[in-house]
């Protein structure tokens, strides 16, 4: 089954929007199969972002991201790394749409509240950055007979 890795940024956490955003995927029907709470050390946030090093905004983004503990996890689903980019909205929360995460909970490109790999080959590298194997579940949702054709 198709694997995402999405983390609530430190704007979401201390605003205290972890258990809505995590409803929202839950009631889609995809499923948490690893999650941890953590202050992410400078090293992974390198690793995590290495694709915006050299732009402009990249030492403003360290700091956030390094400001206070995130909220990290791995969903599974079907299409899950399309269907949660949608569900978060566009980059800049300001051009996001009502409806999707940053559209409703974020103003400013800078605090946009939550991270999702944006495909598949990202998804695994995220998930390999931030998991271990071991960390990771395997379960069966008791309303996947009614999620899934
Ligand atoms: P996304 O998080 O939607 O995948 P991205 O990978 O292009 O977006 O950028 C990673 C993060 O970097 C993004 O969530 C917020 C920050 N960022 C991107 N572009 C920026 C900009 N022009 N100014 C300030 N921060 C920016
Ligand atoms: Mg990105």
């Amino acid at each position: 089954m198709d694997q995402t890795f999405l983390m609530i940024k430190p704007d979401g956490v201390q605003r205290g929007l972890v258990g809505e955003i995590v409803a929202r995927f839950e009631k889609k029907g995809l499923k948490l199969v690893a999650a941890k709470f953590e202050s992410l050390p400078e090293e992974r946030v390198m690793e995590h972002y290495s694709e915006h090093k050299d732009k402009p905004f990249f030492p403003g983004l360290k700091s956030y991201i390094m400001s206070g503990p995130c909220f990290l996890m791995v969903w599974e689903g079907k299409n899950v790394v399309s269907i949660t980019r949608q569900m978060i909205g566009a980059t800049n929360p300001a051009e996001a749409l009502p409806g999707t995460i940053r559209g409703d909970f974020a103003l400013e490109i800078g605090m946009n509240v939550i991270h999702g790999s944006d495909s598949d080959e990202t998804a695994k590298r995220e998930i390999a950055i931030h998991f271990k194997k071991e960390e990771i579940t395997s379960y069966e949702r008791v309303d996947e007979k009614y999620l899934y054709e």
